[in-house]
C-alpha cells in the first residue's frame, strides 16, 4: 500500500512525496480509564493510514483520499470545520495554526486499511500521521507526546469528541512486539514485551457503527464528572476518578442518578483492574489475564452501556471456546470489534466458528483481523539522487 500510494502521489502531483506510515491501535485492557486520568494498555498495529506528501508553494492543500477517490482542496486561510474525513486532517491543521506553528500549502494522497468506525482508532491515525508529516516537512520539532496533544485537541475542537489520551498516544508512541502502560494523568508509560507466541491477537468486527458514538461517548465523560464532583463534596483532594474508592462513591450514592453511580463503579474498577491485569501479564499468566477481560466486557456492557447485543454475542461466543483466554469490546464501544486472544493454531477454527455463528444470527459476516504489535508513526524522508 506505502508504494501504490508513492505512485499515485507521483501521478496525480508529479513530484516524490514524504511517506509517513500512521498505525492503528488496539487496547488490551483499561477502556474508558483514559479520560479519568487512569491506565490504559496499548499498542500499534499493522492495520495502518498512508500519507504521501509534499510541499506546493501555494497557501492551498490538496488532499486526495483514495478510500472516497475524491479530491479536497482547501485554503489556509480558512481552516474551519467541514463534514467528512477532511475534518480531522482541518482540526490538526487549526491546532498548528493556533500554536503559532508555520503551515504552507502542501499536496497529499492519503490511503489506509484501518476499518472506520471499528474501534481501531482510525480518526488517531490520521491526526498522527499528519502532525508527523508536517514536523518533518516544517522542522517544527515536536516531541511524540506533543504529536499526540496536539491530534487529541484535533479531535475535541473540529469532530467534537472529547477523547481521552490512549489513541493518539498509542499511534504515536507504538513499539513493535511491545505493549505500553501508560499512566494517563502524569503521561508518564513503560514498554515491555507482549510476548506469547502461543497466541494470536483477533479483532472481530460486528459491523455496527451507531451514529450516537460520538455523542453518547461525550455523556459517558459528563458523567464521570458529575460523580467527581459529587465526591470532592466529602474529599476535596480528588480530582478525578483515578483518585476516588468505590467507598467514597457509595457514600454518595444517593445523591446520584443510578446511572451516574453506575459509570463511576465501572471506572474506579476498571482503573484497578488494569494495575492488576499489568502484573499478571508480565507474569506470563495469560489465562487470569484473561479472565480481567471478561470481567471489564461485563462492566462495559451492564455498568457502562457501550456495548451492543452484537457485541455481547461476539463476547458470549468466545467464552465458550477453550481456545480463548480472554474477550470484550473494544475502544469506545457502541459497535466495532471484539479483541481476542486466541491459541495461534486455532485461530483458523475459532473464526471459522465465529463467522457462522454470527451469520446465523445476525445475517452478516463479521471481519476478522489477525493483528500483530508494530511501531507507531514511521516517517520515511524522500530519497534525495545525486
Ligand atoms: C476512544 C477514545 F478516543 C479514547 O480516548 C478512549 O477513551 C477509548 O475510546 C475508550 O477507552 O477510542
Amino acid at each position: 500500500m506505502i508504494q501504490k500510494t508513492r505512485e499515485q502521489f507521483i501521478h496525480l502531483f508529479e513530484k516524490e512525496p514524504l511517506m509517513v506510515v500512521s498505525p492503528g491501535r488496539i487496547n488490551l485492557i483499561g477502556e474508558h480509564t483514559d479520560y479519568n486520568d487512569g491506565f490504559v494498555l496499548p499498542a500499534a498495529i499493522d492495520k495502518k493510514i498512508v500519507y504521501a506528501v509534499a510541499l506546493n508553494n501555494t497557501p492551498v492543500c490538496n488532499v486526495h483520499a483514495v478510500f472516497t477517490n475524491e479530491t479536497v482542496s482547501f485554503s489556509l486561510s480558512e481552516v474551519k470545520p467541514t463534514p467528512g474525513w477532511i475534518n480531522y486532517l482541518l482540526g490538526v491543521i487549526n491546532q498548528l495554526q493556533e500554536r503559532g506553528l508555520p503551515v504552507a500549502g502542501f499536496d497529499c494522497v492519503i490511503a489506509g486499511d484501518i476499518p472506520v468506525g471499528a474501534g481501531m482508532s482510525s480518526s488517531a491515525a490520521v491526526e498522527g500521521g499528519l502532525v508527523a508529516a508536517l514536523d518533518h516537512l516544517f522542522s517544527y520539532g515536536l516531541n511524540r507526546m506533543e504529536m499526540a496533544l496536539i491530534g487529541q485537541k484535533a479531535e475535541h475542537t473540529f469532530p467534537g469528541v472529547k477523547c481521552g489520551i490512549m489513541d493518539q498516544f498509542a499511534n504515536l508512541h507504538g513499539k513493535k512486539d511491545q505493549v505500553m502502560l501508560l499512566d494517563c494523568r502524569s503521561l508518564e508509560f513503560e514498554y515491555f514485551p507482549f510476548s506469547f507466541p502461543d497466541y494470536k491477537v483477533v479483532l472481530c468486527n460486528s459491523m455496527v457503527h451507531h451514529s450516537l458514538a460520538s455523542s453518547e461517548y461525550n455523556v459517558r465523560r459528563q458523567q464521570c464528572e458529575e460523580g467527581v464532583k459529587a465526591i470532592q463534596a466529602n474529599h476535596p483532594a480528588v480530582k478525578s476518578l483515578r483518585d476516588a474508592s468505590m467507598d467514597m462513591l457509595n457514600e454518595v450514592r444517593s445523591q446520584l442518578p443510578a446511572k451516574v453511580y453506575d459509570r463511576c463503579n465501572y471506572v474506579i474498577a476498571e482503573i484497578k483492574r488494569v494495575q492488576d491485569a499489568t502484573v499478571l501479564l508480565k507474569e506470563g499468566n495469560l489465562q487470569e489475564f484473561g479472565a480481567l477481560m471478561y470481567a471489564t466486557h461485563e462492566g462495559l456492557s451492564k455498568l457502562y452501556e457501550v456495548s451492543c447485543p452484537e457485541l455481547d454475542f461476539l463476547v458470549s461466543l468466545a467464552r465458550d471456546r477453550e481456545e480463548v483466554a480472554g474477550a470484550r469490546v473494544m475502544g469506545g464501544g457502541f459497535g466495532g470489534c471484539t479483541i481476542n486472544l486466541v491459541k495461534a493454531d486455532k485461530v483458523q477454527d475459532y473464526v471459522a466458528y465465529i463467522q457462522s455463528r454470527y451469520q446465523d444470527q445476525y445475517g452478516k459476516t463479521p471481519e476478522v483481523y489477525v493483528t500483530t504489535i508494530e511501531d507507531g508513526v514511521r516517517v520515511q524522508p524522500v530519497a534525495v539522487s545525486h
